[in-house]
């Protein structure tokens, strides 16, 4: 049996070009989407050449061009979407609606997985302002994929092991605290940390899932479900150094809001609710979803263990 054709839309992102791997390794036909707005950036234009060597192939398409979209995801099975989530002024994630529209047109995608990989934004109704816009734009999309009736699977990928589990979850940094490192609260709420070549490879084995159609699939490997307390014991072992812990309290560190830029805020909100509320772990999986550690047994994910191992 062919294994279906894949199109990963933002592939030379963050989590795109590591989907475009997994699909790749998964044995798909792998298409990447060429856009021409990349001009100059010799990074993105040297990244596509590279998965060209490695068999991918790179359809040309642009999201000003609906015409280009209608025929780039005729020639697939299935589309992914990498959209950027954190250029939220440009509200990238909007942009996908043009490519629902293609979808639509098409008639022919089997399977979309829009850009999430995430917190479940279905559960972030009460999010505060402003980092509520990355889910409220995100639930924009799935209602127009619903009304669309195109088939979809909802990918939860929880905490991206570079801005979570290297830092020891803290903000504005991507290595870990020398000599301290912040608590937040008591530092006991579970949250749930992947390494992101976990996360594609998770993504690229629901999408030919009959069990995953129309669902949420849940990235919960068990042994990456986690306090901050517990993240912070796992470095300390690994270093042979105890780090000072500095308590901040929920109104202290919510404070922080307050004249913060953009981004920062956003962050800040995510934060508040994985590591104040335990958003990732406060809720039992209902008839929407499905657990990806249950369904796919076979995927030996990497442990935060390994993973803090990089950063020694
Ligand atoms: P990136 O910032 O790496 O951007 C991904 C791609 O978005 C780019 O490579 C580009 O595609 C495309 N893009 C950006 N701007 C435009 C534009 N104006 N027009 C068209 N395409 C554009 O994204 P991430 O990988 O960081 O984020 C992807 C998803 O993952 C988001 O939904 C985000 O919320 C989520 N995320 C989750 C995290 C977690 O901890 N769970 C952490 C980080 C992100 P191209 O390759 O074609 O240039
Ligand atoms: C856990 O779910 C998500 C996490 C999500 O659904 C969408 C985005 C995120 C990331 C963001 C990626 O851009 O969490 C926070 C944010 C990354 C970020 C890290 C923002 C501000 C910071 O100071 C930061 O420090 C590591």
């Amino acid at each position: 049996m062919t294994k279906n054709r894949v199109l990963v839309v933002g592939g030379t992102g963050y989590i795109g070009k590591r989907l475009v791997k997994a699909s790749l390794a998964e044995g798909h036909p792998t298409y990447v989407l060429q856009r021409p707005e990349i001009g100059l950036d010799i990074d993105k234009f040297q990244i596509l050449l590279e998965f060209k060597r490695r068999g991918a192939r790179l359809i040309e398409g642009s999201f000003s061009d609906h015409r280009s979209l209608v025929e780039a995801v005729k020639q697939v099975d299935v589309v992914i979407s990498a959209m950027s989530g954190v250029h939220f002024r440009s509200h990238n994630l909007l942009l996908q609606l043009k490519l629902v529209d293609a979808i639509k047109e098409a008639g022919t995608v089997k399977r979309f997985l829009p850009s999430e990989f995430g917190t479940d934004p279905a559960r972030m109704g009460h999010a505060i302002e402003p980092g509520r816009v990355s889910f409220d734009e995100k639930m924009i999309v799935r209602k127009a994929i619903q009304e669309a009736k195109i088939p979809y699977t909802y990918v939860s990928g929880n905490c991206f092991g570079g801005y979570f589990i290297g830092n020891l979850s803290q903000m504005g940094t991507l290595l870990p605290p020398k000599h301290s490192v912040q608590i937040y609260g008591d530092g006991n709420f579970k949250a749930i940390f992947l390494d992101e070549d976990d996360v594609a490879t998770y993504s690229i084995k629901s999408i030919d899932d009959p069990r995953t159609l129309n669902k949420t699939l849940y990235l919960q490997p068990p042994e990456n479900i986690l306090s901050q307390r517990e993240l912070v014991e796992i470095w300390e072992k690994l270093t042979g150094r105890t780090l000072e812990k500095i308590t901040i309290s929920p109104e202290e560190f919510l404070s922080q809001l307050k004249g913060a830029e953009f981004a920062k805020q956003v962050g800040l909100g995510h934060f508040y609710h994985i590591f104040y509320e335990g958003c990732l772990t406060n809720f039992e999986i209902g008839e929407e979803g499905e657990k990806a550690s249950k369904l796919y047994p076979e995927v030996k994910y990497t442990r935060v263990h390994d993973y803090l191992k990089r950063y020694l």
